[in-house]
């Protein structure tokens, strides 16, 4: 199968956009995949999630608050060479460059996060606590494979939360709900919540705060996404067992201090 040409074209970013990302700390940009281009890679995305499904035979009722949250599944691009043309796309990866300003773009990971029908909420937390990063140059392109009304728990940003250094050490749980819940209210953190039309993607820093809300609806909630950094970026040292893991997971051959440049941190633009 021939990759189609959309995915690799460029999708121009004003300069206005830019700055409202890196003041806002995320943007929602409309009709950056047609409809043709989604239902391409859908099924197959979610045949390789559905096949990997970590939750697979487990009892809902027996389930924390994350793992009702979705169903996870990561570097589906290393399972399968269709989700890897889709997750490797050019047009994609040269936004996130434009909105990070660097010049080369590599993949951290990808994932899918499929909130199934009457899945819970997903609680207020920042990503890139989890992560061993030399810098604060990490975005996800959020990328749902249907629309998401609000009633299917579209993401919801913290305007600007990205400067506050809220929660930077608190796991995703029933904590970080009530905790980052209420700075947001004492810290006048404006919540942004929208629905997304098939074709948009949001892109939000990896220190922005976020969460979503449940899906109420009989249809999963289907949502690919794609963890970009700084093509620069090194690995640090582990300061909590989560950098652990995903230094083990994610850059297995690169030394503390050096640029990940492992096989599975692809340069993904230019
Ligand atoms: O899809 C969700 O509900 C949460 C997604 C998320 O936290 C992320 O992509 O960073």
């Amino acid at each position: 199968m021939s990759s189609l040409p959309l995915l690799n074209e460029p999708y121009p970013l004003s300069e206005d956009q830019i700055q409202q990302f890196q003041t806002e700390g995320f943007i929602h940009l409309k009709n950056l995949f047609d409809a043709e281009t989604i239902s391409r890679y859908r099924d197959q995305i979610a045949r390789v999630t559905y096949n990997n499904n970590p939750l697979a035979g487990k009892n809902r009722d027996e389930l924390g608050t994350y793992e009702k949250a979705f169903i996870q599944v990561t570097n589906l691009w290393t399972k399968d060479e269709v989700v890897q043309e889709f997750a490797c796309n050019k047009r994609l990866a040269k936004i996130a460059a434009d909105l990070l300003g660097t010049s080369g773009i590599r993949m951290w990971h990808d994932q899918a996060l499929f909130k199934e029908p009457s899945g819970g909420f997903t609680p207020w937390h920042v990503d890139q606590q989890y992560w061993p990063m030399s810098s604060g140059l990490s975005v996800t392109a959020w990328i749902p494979l249907q629309a998401v009304p609000l009633e299917m728990g579209p993401l919801c940003f913290g305007r600007g939360s990205h400067q506050k250094k809220i929660a930077r050490d608190m796991d995703i749980s029933d904590e970080s709900e009530r905790y980052i819940q209420d700075q947001v209210k004492k810290q006048n953190i404006d919540e942004v919540q929208e629905p997304y039309d098939l074709g948009d993607v949001s892109f939000h820093y990896g220190w922005t705060l976020h969460r979503a809300g449940p899906n109420t609806t009989d249809q999963p909630r289907e949502v690919f996404t794609v963890i970009y950094m700084d093509s620069a970026m090194k690995l640090v040292e582990p300061k909590n067992s989560y950098h652990q893991a995903d230094w083990e997971a994610f850059t297995p051959s690169t030394q503390i201090g050096e640029v990940m440049d492992d096989p599975l941190n692809p340069v993904l633009w230019p």
